[in-house]
């Protein structure tokens, strides 16, 4: 399987379409998930164009680590969460449906059961609080 470079997020990392962005560098980018599991679910993609895991360039998932780690940090703060799941679909059979790498943050709540994978759209203006409230914590 080869990368279409029309994939929704390579039209995001291009500002072709919005997002409700949380952070930007020269090698990633983060911002909400517009159909989330819980409150708060954040995605975190690399520049670098790979379709997932399998044609990623190790150095692209080397460095996007950290940034991994910070994103789970904070929203963990931010939304006051128990936890955090990080989740990373590959392929249809592994439950991707859209062929640009990227890796889900999802916060978790104590009894609070996620809602389905890319099902409901959210709000943009919960979306836009939720983005807000992650780019505080990112920043402290
Ligand atoms: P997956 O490829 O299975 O890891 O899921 C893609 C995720 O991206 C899914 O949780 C829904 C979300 N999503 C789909 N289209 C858009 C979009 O246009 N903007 C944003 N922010 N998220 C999207």
């Amino acid at each position: 399987m080869t990368y279409d470079p029309n994939n929704i997020f390579a039209k995001i990392l291009r500002g072709e379409i919005p997002c409700h962005k949380v952070y930007e560098d020269a090698d990633a980018i983060v911002f909400m998930d517009v159909m989330p599991q819980s409150p708060g679910h954040t995605l975190i993609l690399p520049k670098a164009a790979s379709r997932n895991l399998f044609d990623a360039d190790p150095s692209v998932l080397a460095n996007l680590a950290p940034l991994v780690q910070k994103v789970a940090v904070a929203a963990k703060a931010a939304f006051n969460a128990d936890g955090i799941s990080v989740i990373q679909y590959n392929e249809p059979a592994g439950g991707q449906s859209v062929f640009h790498l990227h890796y889900h943050v999802i916060p978790r709540f104590e009894g609070l059961a996620l809602k389905p994978h890319s099902g409901k759209m959210e709000d943009a203006a919960v979306l836009a609080a939720n983005a807000e409230k992650l780019k505080a914590a990112l920043a402290k």
